[in-house]
Order: structure tokens, then C-alpha cells, then sequence
């Protein structure tokens, strides 16, 4: 169980509706339904779950459709920006050392929320883009908490000071940054202690560590798999520090998920970062617009067959499935042609895609746009049975198509070939999702 499931369920939510004959008010209801459902599962807040159903219903109901969207598109695109907002909007903010200056920053979050994990991946995070980064221990409870954090220190190629022989945490972190700065990094990260009897006394050596540090940032590390109760922390936490920044770790094994990142988002705090696993590689920036996008699956092979069929393109369920299973003759990719004329141009089909992590360059997409013509008079001009099996397309047929499309022999040989790549493509991806950037230029 992952937030994967959240993902696939509100997935299913749109399928369904995109697919249906018509899109009513009935329509919508079911589409509200199960979107309710899904977010519930996912320990979505019930108040947040039922705002973000009953603004998405709304809009679905009242919203005019924008100009070259259809119905369909444009649900898929409410829903789509209701869960961005629902993850905290389109903004994002990544901490930052501030250059030429030491930064400090100051991990928080009960005990095994994944705090010593989350700093080495933060310093793994940061060195990567160039500063020198220490880690203190100023765990003094756990047994281990030195070595652990050491380990991760060494593995990741950051500065490391602990002191095992002190349990005063303010003493052990003012040495340690004395010393970081002597060997001059730029960034100081403080790996704090979770565990306490109770969480009062935890709350106050927070609150004392920050009063006295004075850290440039906290950071409060949260566990996705406590769901909604993730919020109820980053309250407590933002009582006694100023939270600039959240993490939510442990995503990839969490059904609740949604739930965390939902419920933390409605505090306020901005989420920044999402721990993707145990590895200190795991860790991801978090953009709500790209998250979702994923979440949804959208940008991706389903996400383009969907988009044929929303256009209300003959796409049979059987044709799409013989086109993923690599039966796929230039018939299909006639119509692929054909279906992408009637979504408009190839420019404004790709940004109707959200997430997509690339922009074409505008000469690119005028190329796309003088092929597809051609392309459709060339395939206009093939007999049926050369539409089936291509193979038989022999130098005088070829011959033959070029006169009658009117272009070159060597634009046929071009579509032949383009052709043969996508359906070569399409056969290797049987079943597995492939990224869209991988359909450049395929006219699809
Ligand atoms: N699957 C998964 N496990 C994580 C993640 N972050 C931390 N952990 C695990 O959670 C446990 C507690 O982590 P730790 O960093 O020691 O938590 P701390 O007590 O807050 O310092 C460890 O077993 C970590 O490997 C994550 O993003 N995904
Ligand atoms: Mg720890």
C-alpha cells in the first residue's frame, strides 16, 4: 500500500467519467462520489475532503468550459487544480543557505518520524548543489543516535560533530557549530532528540533548543503513515518554533498519505521536501502541480488515450488495447494523426497535459505540425491493404503514394520509418507506463 493507491483510485474516479457517453449531472455525482471515497481511504480530513468535492461539483456544474477544451478535459482539469490547492497550491519553497554566510537549520518531530534519515538526506540534498554541509547530534537520549547520524555523515561526504560524553543539547550544539564553522561549512544541520516520556518535556526542549539557537530554519519531520494526524503535530511543533519548512516522510509506504500531506498543508506550513524510502537518495522536492499530475497519471500513455477518447475520436476500448499490446498497423496511427488534429494543434494538446516536464521548442512543434499534414496525405493516398500490413509497401508503391500525396518519396520513407519506431516503442512498453517525452515527434 502506497500513496500509489490514491493515485490509482482517483485515476479510476476520472476514467470513469472521461468514458462515459455523455457528462451530466449524474455523471458528475458519481465522479463526486468516488472521489469522496478515494480521499477517505487515504485519510483525506473529512471537512477537507468534502470542501474539495463540493468546489469541484460546483465548478463541473457552473464553470463555462473553456475555448478548446471539452467537457470531459475540463473536469479532468478541475479535478486536477482542486488537488493541487488541496496540497498546498502552486507555490513551493525550498530552504536555502544563504550565500557567503553560516545557515543553520534545526530538524524537529517526535521519534521515528525519521528525523537522523531526513538529515543526512538534506545534506546529501544540499551538497549536491554545491555548499559544504555539517550535521550535529544533539540526540541525547538514544543509544546509537551518535553512530547512526555518523554513519550517514561519512556516507553522504558531510561534516560530522556529536559529543558523547555531554547530554546537554544546547552545550553540545553551540560546540558543534563553533566547530562546523571553524571548518567552514555553509550549512549546519541539527539532528534534535524525539524521544521523551512524555510530549510535553518534549515540546519544551524544542521550544529551548530554538529560543536558544536561534536557527536560521526548522525543519519538522513528519510521518506520512500517521495520515491526518500529521497536522495535529505540526500544530504542537509550530506552537513552541517557528516551522519554516515541513517534511513528510515515508510516502512510499504509506496509504494515508494524501491524508498527511492534505492536512498539513490546511496548517499552513509548506511542505517542502517528501521522503520517498529509507535511502538517503529518497528524498524529492515537493511541487504540489507535479505531485499531482503524477498522482493522477496523467502525462503519461493512459493520460493520451484518455485525451483521444475525451475529444470524442472513435478510440474503441479494443483499439487502444491493441495498440498497447503492439498490434498496431498504420491504421491506428492514421487515426492517432487524425485524432490529434481534432484536439488542435500539437502545442496546445501538450499543454493541456499538466506535469509535463518538458517544453518543446517552437520550431520543433511547427516541424510536428507540417509532418502531420503531410503525413494524413500520405496515408490518404495508401491502398487498404498497405494500411494493414505496410510491409508490402514495396519502392514502386512507395513510388506510387508519393505521387499520388503529392510530396517526395522520402517523406513516405520518413512516415514508414516513424511509424516503425512508434509501434516498436509501443510493443517494448506492453502494460508499463512510459513518460510522454518519449513520444516526441511521433505525432501522437
Ligand atoms: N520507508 C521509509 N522509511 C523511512 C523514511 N524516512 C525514515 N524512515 C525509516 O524510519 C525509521 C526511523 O527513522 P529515523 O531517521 O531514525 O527517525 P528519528 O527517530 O526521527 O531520527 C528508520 O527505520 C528509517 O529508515 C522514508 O521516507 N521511507
Ligand atoms: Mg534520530
Amino acid at each position: 500500500m502506497s500513496i500509489v493507491d490514491l493515485g490509482k483510485n482517483l485515476f479510476e474516479a476520472l476514467r470513469k467519467i472521461t468514458s462515459r457517453s455523455s457528462v451530466d449531472r449524474e455523471g458528475i455525482k458519481e465522479l463526486c462520489n468516488d472521489l469522496t471515497r478515494a480521499f477517505l481511504k487515504a485519510d483525506v480530513n473529512l471537512k477537507l475532503a468534502l470542501d474539495i468535492v463540493k468546489r469541484v461539483e460546483n465548478r463541473a456544474l457552473n464553470e463555462e468550459v473553456p475555448v478548446g477544451f471539452t467537457r470531459r478535459e475540463h473536469i479532468v482539469k478541475i479535478v486536477y487544480e482542486e488537488i493541487v490547492k488541496l496540497l498546498g497550491g502552486e507555490k513551493t519553497f525550498i530552504p536555502m543557505p544563504k550565500p557567503g554566510c553560516l545557515t543553520t537549520m534545526m530538524l524537529v518531530g517526535i521519534q521515528g518520524s525519521g528525523k537522523t534519515t531526513t538529515a543526512a538526506k538534506l545534506a546529501r540534498f544540499y551538497i549536491q548543489r554545491g555548499f559544504k554541509v555539517g550535521l550535529i547530534c544533539a540526540d541525547t537520549y538514544r543509544a546509537g543516535a551518535y553512530q547512526q547520524l555518523m554513519q550517514l555523515a561519512r556516507d553522504v561526504g558531510a561534516q560530522f560533530y556529536g559529543d558523547l560524553e555531554s547530554k546537554d543539547p544546547i552545550k553540545i550544539v553551540e560546540d558543534g557549530i563553533r566547530e562546523l564553522s571553524r571548518r567552514k561549512v555553509d550549512l549546519i544541520i541539527i539532528d534534535t532528540a524525539g524521544r521523551h516520556k512524555d510530549e510535553k518535556s518534549l515540546m519544551e526542549e524544542a521550544r529551548l533548543l530554538y529560543e536558544k539557537i536561534k536557527p536560521d530554519f526548522v525543519g519538522l519531520i513528519l510521518d506520512g503513515t500517521i495520515g491526518q494526524q500529521a497536522a495535529v503535530q505540526a500544530e504542537a511543533f509550530k506552537k513552541v518554533c517557528d516551522v519554516g519548512f515541513v517534511v513528510v516522510t515515508k510516502l512510499d509506504g504509506s496509504s494515508r498519505g494524501g491524508g498527511a500531506l492534505s492536512a498539513v498543508a490546511a496548517t499552513g506550513a509548506p511542505i517542502s521536501f517528501i521522503g520517498l524510502g529509507e535511502k538517503v537518495s529518497e528524498l524529492e522536492e515537493f511541487d504540489p502541480a507535479r505531485f499531482t499530475a503524477r498522482l493522477l497519471g496523467l502525462g503519461d500513455i493512459r493520460g493520451l488515450i484518455e485525451k483521444a477518447r475525451e475529444a470524442e475520436v472513435e478510440v474503441s476500448r479494443r483499439r487502444a488495447s491493441a495498440i498497447l499490446y503492439g498490434k498496431f498497423t498504420l491504421k491506428d496511427f492514421y487515426e492517432q494523426i487524425e485524432a490529434s488534429r481534432k484536439l488542435g494543434p500539437i502545442s496546445k494538446v501538450l499543454s493541456l497535459i499538466p506535469g509535463l516536464a518538458y517544453r518543446i521548442p517552437e520550431e520543433e512543434l511547427e516541424e510536428i505540425e507540417k509532418n502531420l499534414d503531410k503525413w494524413r496525405a500520405i496515408l490518404q493516398s495508401m491502398r487498404k491493404e498497405e494500411l494493414e500490413d505496410p510491409r508490402v509497401i514495396n519502392l514502386s508503391r512507395i513510388r506510387r503514394i508519393a505521387r499520388g500525396a503529392g510530396v517526395k518519396e522520402s517523406d513516405v520513407k520518413e512516415l514508414l520509418k516513424r511509424y516503425e519506431d512508434a509501434r516498436k516503442l509501443l510493443k517494448a512498453m506492453r502494460g508499463r507506463r512510459v513518460p510522454i517525452s518519449k513520444f516526441r515527434g511521433l505525432g501522437c
